[in-house]
């Protein structure tokens, strides 16, 4: 079946409506971070540049790295960015843009998030580097999808520890990809799970002028405690990634650079070196890999 103009929106030139991408533009491999000024902090590592493509927030280079064909996007902040890159990093490589049809043969893509986040355990350093194994997803991006209710109970025990029913939120639980994340497991990254949620101040507990509705909200995640594991960190866009890496049958990963920690009070004193160190951590590992 052959999807409509209005769904599967295409620019003149035939690009992906936000994206602004052809699917020769892009490449297998992917990383995606928040800030767009972070894409060509790490494309200026690649040997070659072939395409530099932006619209919006979403600004992407290709290019190669010892001859390894990489693609870095930005995508902005937030899960409903996600769910537009991912939805159209979709439909560049699984749906025929001549046709306006779903590929027989589905494409797998790899795409690794290189982020910053904030830790919630005290003795998680600021500086360090954190993988998610999960993403705990207080946004409902997952929800309005079909989906097999990803780690259930974890997330049960979320909403009760984290007297979120109070908030009327319901989070869900969703895996990284554990062959994906193998690549980037070192005695230099702490493994952890990852909370995402809608907003920076509130719904991360920060008060400047407004006081946080959850008062308990970082207390009861410091404490938190299922199955042997423990909430790491806040951000705002695993979850989501790693929601729409599994519905669409894509691997994730997602790399975090700790730069507060929000139990001790401390901020890195050096945020654009620890964020470089991690871009060159990731790309040495993928293309030794
Ligand atoms: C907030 O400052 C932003 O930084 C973190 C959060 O998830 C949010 O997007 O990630 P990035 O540095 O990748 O954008």
């Amino acid at each position: 079946m052959s999807l409509e103009a209005s769904e599967l929106i295409l620019n003149e030139d035939g690009s992906i409506y936000h994206l602004n991408l052809q699917p020769h533009q892009l490449a297998q491999t992917i990383i995606t971070v928040g800030d767009p000024d972070r894409v060509a902090e790490v494309s200026k590592h690649f040997d070659t540049i072939e395409h530099r493509v932006g619209k919006r927030e979403f600004h992407t280079h290709t290019g190669t790295l010892k001859g390894k064909r990489i693609s870095v996007m930005s995508t902005g902040i937030g899960t409903d960015n996600i769910d537009i890159v991912f939805n159209e990093l979709d439909a560049l490589v699984n749906i025929d843009f001549e046709t306006r049809t779903i590929k027989p043969q589905l494409t797998q893509l790899d795409i690794i998030r290189v982020g910053t986040s904030g830790a919630v355990q005290a003795h998680i350093p600021v500086d360090s580097f954190l993988l998610s194994q999960r993403g705990i997803g207080f946004d409902s991006l997952f929800h309005w999808y079909e989906n097999d209710g990803g780690d259930s109970a974890f997330a049960k025990a979320v909403t009760k520890q984290l007297h979120l029913s109070e908030l009327a939120a319901r989070p869900y639980t969703v895996h990284c990809d554990s062959e994906l994340a193998a690549i980037f497991k070192s005695d230099d990254v702490l493994l952890g799970n990852t909370i995402t949620n809608v907003g920076f101040y509130g719904p991360q507990s920060r008060q400047l002028r407004l006081k946080a509705a959850h008062k308990q909200l970082n207390s009861s995640i410091e404490s938190f405690e299922f199955d042997g594991e423990k909430l790491t960190n806040l951000e705002m866009e695993t979850a989501g990634i790693y929601a729409m890496s599994n519905l669409l049958g894509h691997r994730a990963v997602s790399l975090n650079a700790i730069l507060a920690n929000r139990a001790t009070g401390e901020f890195s004193q050096d945020p654009k070196s620890i964020v470089e160190k991690l871009i060159t951590f990731t790309l040495q590992q993928i293309v030794d890999n």
